[in-house]
């Protein structure tokens, strides 16, 4: 029986989860094919809302490649939530057929995604897909499925979770085999197979040293995460487990050796500086002497130290980046990150110290709370004056994911009223154009003065020119120096003869 599982992903196709999904199932015997539907937030103008529709076309070329499934099985974020439902109902007028939902979305809003597919798996899917595969090909009863739920005549059916994987060795590598793999091609909105040569353009291009756009293979050493962040869908879920180095060794063995035109290794555990010294050690010898290739990955003030930092540097830690959040006390414990200024501003030190050896850090900030005042912000702003080094920063304007305390929250005190709207469908790289939070976009750019940011911070202005919501003037300077940056990166690429940077931009964006 064939299993055909879709996705729709950001730019990249890395996608682990259906790839991992994927594998398991080809393990117990059946065959799969992908269809990986890249287009992230990339596409998104201003302040427009993330709705993203496939064309006819699209939807009849997935449709065709359904002809011979058994189960069609998608997976997705919320983000894409709207995708999703679209594919899933053109998919139902054409096949009569088992359509199961997985990922993080449907694992915290299983009800409501049942009222277009028919059964939702919550949680890891490794066991349970095979369970419910087999179940469908012997066809017997599978609506006992563990960590499935289903929507029945009388109502809906939750079964209980099996256990979560302890040992994840035991998992099989994602699967990379290409062959009925397909990709979606935006610009002539066709299907197309993955073959060699377009594999090669679908890895993420990841800025080296020099600024040269280089091709990344990412992964996860690890599952979960120690912190526990109000803010964020995996803590909730997820006890944190690690792979062993030789595991994850023996995968990125495989993969340079399939794809030997890899160049950099990131790693996208939510927090890979977690695991302590003694893996890092290990990890230093074998990485260097096995693999050898610079890498990234993710670290935060509370699991950096100078000892990981020596150790990683030293195995080809090229680029980190650490999610600072907020610069108020009182927000950094609404969003149960507890961790001092000078934690932070030690932990700036210390990236800055392997500035020589590594790519300018980028530093994550939340901004939108609605419950922080303008002192919040405030304060916000002044802790990242006070930062050591030069850094970008990535901000984000905060998004209640579906499964987090906030979204709880938020809900409980009428701040949501209507979630596919204000959470699904944000745009949550774009901050409210308001003055703090233009002063917070400038303080990303390394290259712009300090003390005039420490100037025009001093409440006298702050008084006069913020305010909570947005204003017509901020969104017009916000667009103008994001068109200026723009062109700036532009010349700066033309100078060095980077046309690749130029050329992936206008694939980028329509
Ligand atoms: C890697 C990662 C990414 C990667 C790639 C994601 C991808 N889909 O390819 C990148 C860096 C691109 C990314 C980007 C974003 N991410 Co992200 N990301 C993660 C991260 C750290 C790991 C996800 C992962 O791959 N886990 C490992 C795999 C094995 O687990 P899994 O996907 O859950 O799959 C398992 C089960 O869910 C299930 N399953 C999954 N699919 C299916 C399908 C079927 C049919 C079945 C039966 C089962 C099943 O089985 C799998 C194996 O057990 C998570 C945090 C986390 N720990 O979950 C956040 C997370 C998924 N990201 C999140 C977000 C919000 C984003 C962004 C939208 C925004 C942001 N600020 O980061 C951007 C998107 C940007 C864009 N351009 O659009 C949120 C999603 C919340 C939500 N409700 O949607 C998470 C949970 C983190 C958080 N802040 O809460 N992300």
């Amino acid at each position: 029986m064939d299993i055909v599982l879709v996705t729709p992903t950001p730019p990249d196709i890395n996608a682990f989860g259906i790839r991992i999904i994927s594998s398991v199932l080809k393990k117990a015997g059946f065959s799969t094919k992908i269809i990986f539907l890249p287009g992230g937030i990339e596409y998104l103008r201003f302040d427009s809302k993330y709705i993203y529709k496939y064309s006819r076309k699209t939807l009849e070329q997935i449709s065709d490649l359904c002809e011979s499934a058994g189960i069609i099985g998608f997976s997705f974020m919320s983000q894409y939530y709207d995708r999703a439902v679209q594919i899933t109902k053109h998919l139902k007028e054409c096949f009569n057929i088992p359509m199961i939902w997985g990922g993080i979305h449907p694992t915290y809003r299983p009800e409501e995604c049942l009222n277009f597919c028919d059964a939702v798996c919550i949680g890891e899917g490794e066991n349970a897909v095979v369970k419910f595969a087999q179940k469908i090909s012997m066809g017997i009863d599978y609506t006992d499925t563990e960590n499935f739920v289903f929507k029945l005549n009388n109502g809906i059916r939750e079964n209980k979770c099996g256990q979560t994987i302890q040992n994840l060795d035991e998992v099989p590598f994602v699967d990379y085999d290409i062959e009925n793999h397909y990709v979606y091609e935006w610009r002539s909105e066709d299907i197309i197979p993955i073959d060699e040569e377009v594999m090669k353009g679908q890895f993420l291009k990841m800025t080296y040293f020099n600024d040269k756009h280089l091709p990344a293979y990412r992964t996860m050493t690890s599952r979960g995460c120690p912190h526990k962040c109000t803010y964020c869908a995996s803590s909730a879920m997820l006890k944190l487990r690690r792979r062993s180095i030789d595991n994850v060794l023996e995968e990125l063995k495989m993969i340079m050796k399939r794809f030997d035109y890899i160049e950099i290794i990131s790693f996208f555990d939510d927090t890979f500086f977690a695991a302590p010294i003694t893996y890092f050690e290990e990890f230093r010898d074998k990485y260097k002497r096995e693999i050898g290739l610079p890498f990234h990955a993710q670290c935060s003030p509370t699991t950096i130290s100078n000892k990981k930092m020596e150790l990683l540097v030293d195995a080809g830690l090229f680029y980190t980046e650490m999610g600072i959040q907020t610069g108020s006390d009182r927000i950094r414990k609404m969003y149960r990150r507890v961790v001092s200024d000078k934690k932070i501003i030690d932990a700036s030190v210390l990236i800055n110290r392997y500035s020589k050896n590594m790519l300018m850090p980028d530093y994550h900030v939340i901004l939108d709370n609605p419950w922080e005042t303008k002192e919040d912000v405030l304060d916000t702003l002044r802790l990242l004056l006070k930062l050591s080094g030069r850094y970008k920063l990535q901000i984000s304007s905060l998004t209640f994911y579906p499964g987090t305390e906030l979204n709880e929250k938020a809900k409980a005190e009428g701040i949501i009223k209507d979630e596919v709207n204000e959470v699904y469908r944000k745009p949550f790289t774009y901050p409210k154009f308001t003055y703090l939070n233009y002063l917070i976009y400038l303080s990303g750019f390394p290259w712009f003065p300090r003390w005039i940011l420490r100037f025009v911070s001093i409440d006298l202005f702050v008084n006069i020119f913020h305010r909570q919501e947005s204003s017509v003037f901020y969104r017009l300077l916000f667009n103008i120096t994001r068109k200026m940056i723009l062109v700036r990166k532009g010349i700066t690429s033309l100078l060095k003869g980077d046309f690749g940077r130029i050329t992936n931009y206008f694939k980028l964006v329509r």
